[in-house]
């Protein structure tokens, strides 16, 4: 495809033209006269946010059609409010004692229903394929939401290197679970290990992304260091950190948030704001950064948190009420 300029120069693509004139963008989209240089705009400006402090980076290209046309969150945002139980389950807690995390060495071992299983070492996996720069809108189940630039590639990549069998129709994603590592196993809010999985057709949308960086270095391992799942348009508790395990199954997993809480938590957890948690509803958000305080408005939450048009044909005749 031809890439064309925006009629609006680029001198007028500041910050405000794009916030401000959200309409005339979005029309530029929906005529593909958006491309690269707005993209660029985007990395940019999401770099000129990061000053990360130890920069570690990561060979990286933008893709183009995975940009979302919202400001990112700041670094300092995406790297210090987390949820990674391991380590606690303040926000602040993984930023503070994830540092005890050995990511080196670090083995995926990739099992179950497929020809070739393997172990993949983090070298290994940034041979499978680019890595890519993905701009996600990333949701929580609590009510929150980040704008992540992420680095990763498609997960599929990895898949058809190891042949799913025709018997595989779920994958299973199991996280490392170390008590010399992790002082936040010593609770059991939840069962340990943090396990999450997704339907075969799922893990092999385009969308989902094997990720080991974020604004182009590697992961830091508040976020789940070396590398991670995530999952745009599902609640952010699907997105599994600090993977060890990747398991094709027939049978539909159970993760730990649905053994913990079987009564709170489905299997699917598409992002959805027609559908409440039983405690809250899921209606709208908080944008962290931007949002700020008690009383700022908050903003409505869309539909498999706005990739409905790329992923709504997986759930196809599904009752989402009842697939929650
Ligand atoms: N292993 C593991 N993965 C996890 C979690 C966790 O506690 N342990 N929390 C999940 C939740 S609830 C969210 S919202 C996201 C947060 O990812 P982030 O901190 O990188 O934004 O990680 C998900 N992955
Ligand atoms: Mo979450």
């Amino acid at each position: 495809m031809k890439i064309q300029i925006p009629t609006i120069p680029s001198s007028e693509i500041t910050p405000q033209a794009v916030f401000e004139n959200r309409r005339q963008i979005l029309k530029l989209a929906a005529t593909g006269a958006f491309g690269f240089e707005m993209s660029q705009w985007f990395t940019r400006e999401a770099h000129a946010q990061a000053n990360p402090p130890t920069p570690n980076k990561l060979k990286t290209s933008p893709n183009t059609n995975y940009v979302i046309l919202e400001k990112p969150t700041s670094y300092k945002d995406v790297t210090s409010y987390n949820n990674f139980y391991e380590f606690g389950t303040d926000k602040e807690d993984p930023k503070m004692y994830a540092g005890s995390l050995q990511t080196k060495p670090w083995k995926v071992s990739v099992e179950g229903l497929v020809n070739k299983p393997r172990t993949f070492d983090i070298d290994d996996l940034l041979k499978l394929a680019p890595i890519e720069e993905r701009v996600y809108r990333m949701r929580c189940v609590e009510g929150w939401s980040m704008v992540i630039p992420w680095n990763g590639f498609p997960l599929s990549a990895l898949i058809k290197q190891v042949e799913p069998q025709t018997s595989a129709k779920f994958v299973e994603f199991t996280t490392l679970a170390d008590k010399n590592q992790m002082p936040g196993l010593k609770s059991n809010v939840i069962q340990w290990p943090y396990t999450e999985a997704l339907r075969l057709d799922e893990a092999n949308h385009p969308l989902t992304l094997l990720t080991l960086g974020l604004y182009g270095e590697v992961l830091p391992k508040q976020n789940g260091a070396p590398v991670r799942l995530v999952v745009p348009w599902k609640y952010g508790f699907k997105s599994a950190k600090s993977l060890v395990k990747i398991r094709f199954v027939e049978q539909m997993p159970k993760s730990s948030w649905m053994i913990s809480i079987p009564s709170e938590y489905g299997f699917y957890s598409n992002v959805n704001p027609e559908v409440d948690h039983p405690r809250w509803s899921q209606a709208s958000e908080r944008r962290i950064g931007d949002d700020k305080g008690f009383f700022a408005p908050k903003r409505k939450t869309l539909m498999m948190n706005g990739y409905a048009d790329q992923v709504a044909s997986l759930y196809a005749g599904m009752d989402l009420r009842k697939n929650y």
